[in-house]
């Protein structure tokens, strides 16, 4: 298909409105449809939106029916027409008034299918359009398994193509039959080769002209090609045209994507009718990536720096609308990135005529993940699949790379067999040579790559890092296995040991919940924190490396993964933008490295609901804030980054001047004195005479270190047991705090550990989602063994809130498609606990067995009155009966 707008003498128009749809079979079809209760919607459109995202595990994974009438015009009687599907996940099958005309395997890629002899032209005639959509899971086509959720349905446009019989073939794989190559590209000149497809369905002989013009951005035509053909009636034939070099072409790059367009036009020989035309985007560049210095374009050095991108959304499932899917390409490009890896598979049209327009190179790959199946069916849908995406895309300049095999060998089967698994490894290697040596074939003018986990001697043994050009590491050291600072050494043992394989990091990424924050991260505790010191090594090394060609994080967006459980159940949190595309700090961060323009932002600016405990030494903190008109002196001092291209930055806090910071790597950084209520806060540099600002306000729930003290009105206190992070309840305007040891005059608790997870899968907490709330970091980690709970409140009344779930225990999962860290996943025993809670002498809960009365992982909040007298404060006191008592939340309110 044309990757720009058709051209005259063929009609290219969406068919996306009033669809019916029915999920499930319809056995007898094309009989007894009428009776199936349809619904209607519109493309793009997906039956798992829903199902992913609820407390049962699994979605929908079966066949969904799609019906619609369409009326054809009488017109179009001695035309061509085809439904062009740009993407339905994942077998196909396409019938026209009930007569199968064409089906399609692979859920990511385009296909066409002519439908003419089964239509019915007459005036005023309906055509019925029947497409039966399955995304279950099949052994025989990629992917098996993986990280992200496999949603089904018609979630792409579909469009109707009318056409000459004489015509461009759009049928060749789906592409657009223009080949378009520049084998020779210099400053200088540019030469340009195109290989067109042509059909003539006509039952006559016909001699045609073919006109190929390159035209510059202002239309202006600046080399041409005609060629005159003979097709035989019913044929198809490939004419190849060599045009007169481009002189002084415009060259494209990321800071001038100079875009020219190559229009394939059809004419009658004889009549000068135009008979099809198509047009195709050309950019001239030549590009080579060294072992040793990285990658070159047009001779220039640039360090690949961007992301992978998945192609949901939150809400909609993959159906993501052609404008949504272009923000995302924005999105990129504003981050100062100059590189998209197409991840795991070939995305919708629109993102690459993006990268074209804007300047973003990228590599696409198949979606052969984890895992193969050793047969022939297998190999043949991977092969189909990779020689589609080579085809339809083939003319996009921001294409550098063709990728395949995504992590193959990620836990590999038969691990217990080992003699059988030298087979299977054979055999991987052996689909990876055949698709190495096709891309090859297909595509001389780019390169290849296999993206490998950090299982380094396995890739080098099964031979994976010898047969694709280049080499892909995805890498989560300081992740799933060890630290951050075994990151560079892993790279420079891959240059020691392949000096002459270019390297690129094409995965690198740490969860972030939005919602949790800590000032003592940890690995795994999903907070931004975490994530931004993450991102601050990991480029920091990948810079100071010039063999590293370059670095993809591991997400530009969270991205839906049904398996996930953790702190956003079926959420993978490593997005640097939110699901919704909310930038979170890394994203800032990478602004003030990449952007060339001076930049200046606020690193947690979107953390704008925070809270903490006052400092100790009230009264002498050296600046006295005002906040909400009202004075006061306690302030809770925290930690507050700006992330910065500029030398230095200041912050005004409530109007008060912080002074300056130097930006150390791109980072200013301060101690914030946060008053109760609203803090105004404002960042300011200055460069070349200019100020730069940013701005936010902190919503501060401040926490009386003393709970009688009076310069800090006490409202509620929200505690996380086992817990060194914070979390931020959105809904509920509620700041959860770290718990402490309890000290005299405050809050904490006596006795007890913070749970540990006992499973070789990796977590913070459990990695359990907990049923029954959306709030699972309340609840995923707790303290265990303990004896009491105390707050030492002023008389009064107040309502506490007491939260548990039994974490241990619970069907035991499957191994997951992710966690590179671990093995196979096994289950934590069950632990068995019955105990009784006292609160202030009275016993409240008798006998509390949380597996046996609300099951494993569910949410259980036991809320009360309580009045407290006597100067007596507040006393819970947990009692073993059997095993050992938990909390796992504590909420304090006065009423
Ligand atoms: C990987 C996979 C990717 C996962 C990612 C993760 O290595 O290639 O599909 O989503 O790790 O987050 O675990
Ligand atoms: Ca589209």
């Amino acid at each position: 298909m044309p990757v720009l707008a058709a051209g005259n003498g063929r009609l290219k128009i969406s068919v996306n409105e009033a669809w019916q749809f029915y999920k499930g079979e319809i056995p007898q079809f094309p009989a007894k449809v009428a009776a199936v209760d349809w619904e209607t919607v519109s493309l793009p459109h997906t039956w798992n939106a829903e199902d992913v995202m609820d407390d049962k595990p699994g979605y929908y994974r079966g066949v969904g029916w799609y019906r619609k009438m369409l009326h054809i015009s009488p017109s179009y009687k001695d035309k061509d027409v085809f439904l062009y599907f740009e993407g339905a996940n994942q077998e196909v099958e396409v019938y026209v008034n009930g007569q199968k005309a064409g089906e399609h395997i692979g859920g990511y890629t385009r296909f066409s299918v002519p439908i003419k002899k089964y239509l019915k032209f007459g005036k005023g005639e309906q055509n019925e359009i029947a497409v039966k959509v399955n995304n279950r899971f099949n052994e025989d086509i990629p992917t098996l398994t993986a990280d992200f959720t496999f949603f089904g349905g018609i979630y792409r446009d579909v469009y109707l193509v009318v056409t000459d019989p004489v015509h461009i073939d759009l049928t060749d794989y789906a592409s657009s039959g223009i080949y378009i190559t520049t084998p020779e590209v210099s400053k200088e000149k540019a030469t340009v080769k195109v290989a067109g497809k042509l059909v003539n369905s006509s039952p006559q002989k016909r001699r045609i002209k073919v006109v190929t013009t390159v035209k510059d951005k202002q239309g202006k035509t600046v080399t041409e090609k005609a060629t005159v053909v003979q097709l035989a009636a019913g044929t198809r034939t490939t004419i190849n045209q060599d045009l007169k070099p481009v002189k002084q072409p415009n060259l494209w790059s990321p800071e001038d994507p100079y875009l020219y367009t190559v229009a394939t036009t059809v004419y009658d020989a004889a009549t000068g009718k135009e008979l099809d035309q198509v047009l195709n985007p050309l950019g001239f560049r030549w590009f080579r990536f060294d072992p040793k210095e990285g990658f070159f374009l047009n001779d220039k050095h640039y360090k690949l720096i961007g992301a992978s991108r998945h192609q949901d959304f939150k809400g909609l499932g993959n159906a993501v609308p052609d404008a949504r899917q272009i923000q995302d390409v924005k999105l990129l490009k504003e981050m100062g990135a100059n590189f998209l890896r197409v991840a795991h598979y070939p995305q919708d049209p629109v993102i690459l005529e993006t990268c074209d327009r804007l300047g973003i190179l990228t590599a696409v790959e198949v979606p052969i993940i984890n895992r193969i199946t050793e047969s022939e069916a297998f190999a043949d849908n991977s092969k189909r699949t990779h020689l589609e995406m080579i085809r339809q895309n083939y003319n996009h300049p921001s294409v550098i790379i063709w990728a395949y095999m995504n992590e193959i060998l990620l836990r590999p089967r038969y691990k217990d067999e080992p003699e059988r698994q030298q087979v299977y490894f054979h055999n991987i290697a052996k689909l990876a040579q055949e698709i190495e040596d096709l891309t090859r074939k297909e595509d001389p003018y780019r390169y290849t790559m296999i993206p490998n986990h950090g299982a380094y001697e396995l890739y080098n043994k099964v031979g994976l890092t010898k047969i694709p050009m280049l080499v892909g590491w995805n890498l989560y050291l300081g992740w799933y296995s060890r630290s951050v600072d075994d990151f560079g050494p892993f790279l420079d043992q891959h240059h020691r040991d392949m000096p002459e394989k270019p390297v690129l990091v094409t995965e690198y990424g740490a969860d972030a919940d939005p919602r949790i924050h800590s000032f003592t991260p940890e690995r795994f505790d999903k907070s931004e924190e975490y994530a931004s010191m993450f991102h601050e090594v990991y480029l920091r090394e990948m810079m100071k490396r010039p063999f590293v060609a370059a670095g993809m994080i591991w997400n530009l967006a969270d991205f839906n993964s049904e398996t996930r459980g953790e702190t956003m159940p079926h959420i993978n949190n490593k997005g640097v933008t939110t699901l919704d595309r909310v930038p979170k700090a890394p994203y800032y961060y990478y602004q003030a490295h990449l952007r060339q323009d001076p930049f200046l932002k606020i690193a947690s600016r979107n953390w704008t609901l925070r809270g903490g405990i006052a400092d100790k030494a009230e009264g002498t903190a050296s600046i006295k804030p005002v906040a909400n008109g009202q004075a006061g002196n306690s302030v809770s001092t925290q930690p507050f980054k700006v992330y910065t291209n500029l030398s230095q930055a200041e912050l005004i806090v409530n109007g008060v001047k912080l002074g300056m910071q130097k930006a150390v790597g791109g980072v200013s950084e301060w101690q914030v004195p946060f008053a109760n209520g609203i803090n105004q806060i404002e960042a300011v540099a200055e460069d070349a005479g200019n100020l730069y600002k940013d701005f936010m306000e902190v919503d501060f729930r401040l926490v009386p270190y003393q709970l009688n003290a009076n310069d800090v009105p006490f409202e509620e206190l929200n505690i996380l047991l086992g817990s060194k992070r914070m979390f931020i309840d959105e809904l509920n305007q509620q700041v959860w705090l770290p718990d402490q040891a309890y000290r005299a005059g405050g809050w904490g608790h006596v006795g007890g550990e913070i749970f540990t997870f006992k499973s070789n899968r990796q977590s913070y907490g459990t990695d359990k989602s907990i049923f029954g709330t959306d709030n699972d970091p309340i609840y995923q980690t707790q303290q265990v063994g303990i004896e009491k709970y105390k707050a030492d409140v002023p008389d009064g009344q107040y309502e506490i809130t007491l939260h548990f779930a039994e974490l241990t225990g619970g069907e035991p999962k499957e191994a997951l498609p992710y966690n590179l860290g671990g093995t196979e996943a096994e289950e934590e025993k069950a632990e068995e606990r019955i105990f009784d809670v006292y609160v202030n002498g009275l016993l409240v809960l008798e006998d509390l067995n949380l597996a046996r009365e609300y099951g494993v992982a569910r949410a259980v909040a036991k809320k009360m009155p309580v009045t407290v007298t006597g100067s007596k404060g507040l006393e819970i006191t947990f009692e073993a009966k059997k095993g050992k008592p938990v909390l796992n939340g504590f909420q304090l309110r006065k009423l």
